[in-house]
């Protein structure tokens, strides 16, 4: 049985097997949480993108890299849709839950941080943001025993605590 909560904090400072990392297609760092993980992250985080990743990733899919610098071991990278340039495809936004949730079962992570996927600088509406998290984390079959949604902002994280009171 998943134990899901929601935590508010700078992701990258949480004491987790893997965190997850809402990145882009190209897979070589970016603004947001991604700027942050691979700030903290340091070099090894790039280095293994680039080798991992030589193509990059594609919307809905994830793939790890090492942690580097970071508390958790694993960075579980994911590229959710580009709401604010049209890409509004909500399984897409599903995908990309499901498959880093896939990804962490494949290493065998007990313990997930996982941020709001496609909600920042991708505009996806954060009420459906939120909604697409918890009902996803909830309803995909996995072996990670706890997974906490981490928001950045109080107000973020009063909407992702009461949507999992709500349940799936
Ligand atoms: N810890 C936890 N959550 C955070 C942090 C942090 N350190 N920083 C931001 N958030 P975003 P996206 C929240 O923009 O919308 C990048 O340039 C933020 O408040 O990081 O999927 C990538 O390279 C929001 O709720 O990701 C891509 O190009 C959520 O994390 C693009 O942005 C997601 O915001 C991806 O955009």
């Amino acid at each position: 049985m998943i134990r899901l909560t929601a935590v508010q904090a700078d992701i990258t400072t949480q004491r987790v097997d893997a965190i997850v990392n809402a990145a882009n297609r190209a897979m070589r760092g970016g603004g947001g949480v991604d700027g942050a993980i691979h700030r903290a992250g340091g070099t090894a985080v790039l280095r293994d993108c680039i080798a991992r990743f030589p193509h990059g990733l594609a919307t809905g899919d994830a793939g790890w890299t090492t942690g580097g610098d970071l508390p958790a071991r694993w960075v579980i990278h994911t590229v959710g849709p580009n709401f604010s340039i049209g890409e509004r495809d909500r399984s897409l936004l599903i995908s990309a839950y499901r498959r880093s949730l896939e990804v962490a079962s494949e290493l065998g992570v007990a313990s997930l941080a996982v941020p709001l996927i496609s909600a920042g600088i991708y505009g996806w509406p954060k009420d459906d943001a939120v909604d697409a998290a918890v009902t996803t984390i909830l309803e995909t079959p996995t072996d990670v025993a706890d997974v906490r949604i981490v928001a950045f902002d109080r107000a973020s994280f009063d909407l992702v605590r009461r949507r999992i009171d709500a349940g799936a």
